[in-house]
């Protein structure tokens, strides 16, 4: 690719990317419908959260037949959409397409599949030829009965909106746009970015129109780097008001810390929290900057002990943790 105003090859700064990359095609109407979301919330005093969730994709074709794409299931943010709307946040819930999602997340395919505890019963009334009715197995009547309630409160109260993406591009767009649209609530806003975004794509103009064809033997792909748009998001998109947590996965442990003081430095905003791979589900470290303002930063650990998965979830001491550090953050501006 030509450097079409972009700062080396392979090298896309933010503002390269978003004028060289075309918007996904529903981006208007979503915007819209994050602007009236957040307009009833702001009128109501209601902080309000973005939880992004899930893996994104890297189309490696224009007419997409291969991509690449990672683990991410899309539990961690599931799961803190809900303690969110616990904790009174209204919940702008950003995810990949068919990943997890809120409440649903309870009863997903493989792992608690709802249909095994569903029965069949004859209604009692006309004998053999009475209808048949569904029922819950009694074990899982209570469970759901939470749940169901939980999920229907939130969409009465109107409290959860729901966006789409697949391709890392989707993300980067809609990313930008819907805190544009945040921007409103200054201090209020809170970004949760746990989503497993790609570090690398390729750009449009280097894709293949077609499917790649396998005739030519092995296969080489040059990708370009993703910008790093949390510097943006922090200093521009959100005028430095919005209270930020970003996510930081990696497999090594002894980089967890040091990777997210670095993302700390690098774009100054106020949270990351590191999880390693294989134990993500009952330890994460929260690193953020000291209150001292020396440069230094602390970190704090939650931790569960894996006995307890059944009983309780990280991400329930997670969300605590963050309503009240968001809290002091609101404050900071008043006092
Ligand atoms: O979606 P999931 O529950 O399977 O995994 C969650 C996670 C590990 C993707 C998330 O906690 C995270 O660390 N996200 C950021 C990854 C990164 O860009 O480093």
């Amino acid at each position: 690719m030509s450097t079409t105003g972009t700062t080396t090859e392979s090298n896309f700064s933010a503002e390269s990317y978003y004028a060289t990359q075309p918007p996904p095609s529903n981006l208007d109407q979503e915007v819209r419908n994050v602007r009236d979301f957040v307009r009833k919330h702001v009128n109501a005093g209601r902080n309000v959260v973005l939880v992004t969730s899930g893996g994104t994709t890297v189309p490696l074709e224009l007419n997409v037949v291969r991509f690449l794409d990672n683990f991410s299931a899309g539990t961690r943010g599931a799961t803190s959409a809900e303690y969110f709307l616990k904790a009174g946040y209204a919940v702008i819930f950003m995810h990949r397409q068919f990943s997890l999602q809120p409440f649903s997340r309870h009863y997903s395919h493989s792992t608690h599949p709802f249909l095994d505890f569903l029965e069949i019963e004859q209604d009692g009334s006309g004998g053999g030829n009475s209808p048949l009715r569904i029922d819950v197995t009694e074990k899982e009547r209570a469970p759901l009965l939470e749940v169901l309630t939980s999920y229907k409160n939130a969409h009465t109260a109107g409290l959860l909106h729901t966006l789409t993406f697949v391709t890392v591009n989707d993300y980067l767009w809609l990313l930008r746009a819907v805190s544009q649209e945040l921007a409103v609530l200054g201090r209020r806003a809170l970004y949760y970015l746990a989503a497993a975004v790609s570090d690398f794509f390729l750009p449009r103009q280097k894709m293949s129109e077609h499917k790649i064809q396998s005739g030519k033997g092995s296969l080489h792909i040059e990708m370009d780097q993703v910008p790093k748009i949390l510097k943006p998001l922090v200093s521009e998109w959100t005028h430095g008001q919005a209270f930020i947590v970003s996510f930081k996965l990696e497999t090594d442990p002894s980089l967890l810390v040091p990777k997210a003081q670095q993302a700390l430095a690098r774009y100054g905003h106020q949270v990351v929290i590191g999880n390693d791979l294989h134990t993500r589900k009952h330890q994460v470290v929260f690193v953020s900057p000291s209150a001292d303002k020396d440069g230094k930063y602390v970190e704090a650990w939650i931790r569960m002990d894996p006995s307890q998965d059944s009983i309780k979830e990280i991400e329930e001491d997670i969300i605590v943790e963050l309503a009240r550090r968001h809290r002091t953050w609101i404050d900071l501006a008043i006092s």
